[in-house]
């Protein structure tokens, strides 16, 4: 099978709680390479092709508020089934629940307000991460 690619977002939160080299860190130690990374600052514009599938959801508004609340830093990771290896080693969307052992299991927890505040985005596609790829990074090459 031809080697993947996955977007990585180290959301505001992450970044905020100095947790950059810890989530890539993990998905390093994993295995998989690092082939293109970037700060990026989200807006309204960019999120709404990124969350395409959630807009109308009552939880979007929190979330576009969480998203642009601080720079992100935006990695594309590659490797044999990169997109489901990294996604397990995220685990799941409530970081409250998450797995021990996984990102959110580790590292996050909910805080006050509406927005589920989970550290990190991985893609969960092969076509939603070329899609994420030319939201964050352009047509660059990774
Ligand atoms: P994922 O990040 O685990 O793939 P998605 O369902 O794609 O989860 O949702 C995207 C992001 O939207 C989540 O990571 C989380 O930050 C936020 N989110 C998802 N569901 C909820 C919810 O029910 N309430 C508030 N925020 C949510
Ligand atoms: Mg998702």
């Amino acid at each position: 099978m031809a080697s993947q690619r996955i977007l990585v977002l180290v959301k505001p939160d992450g970044v905020r709680r100095h947790l950059t080299g810890e989530v890539l860190h993990r998905i390093e130690r994993k295995g998989y390479s690092l082939s293109n990374i970037s700060w990026v600052q989200a807006d309204e514009e960019r999120l709404a092709r990124h969350y395409a599938e959630l807009v109308n959801r009552p939880f979007y508004p929190a979330l576009v508020e969480y998203m642009m609340s601080g720079p992100m830093v935006a990695a594309i990771f590659t490797g044999d089934r990169v997109i489901e290896g990294v996604r397990s080693l995220a685990g799941s969307t409530d970081p409250t629940t998450a797995a021990p052992g996984t990102i959110r299991g580790d590292l996050g927890r909910a805080w006050s307000g509406e927005s589920t505040m989970n550290i990190v985005h991985a893609s969960d596609s092969p076509e939603n991460a070329e899609k994420e790829i030319a939201i964050w990074f352009g047509e660059a090459e990774g």
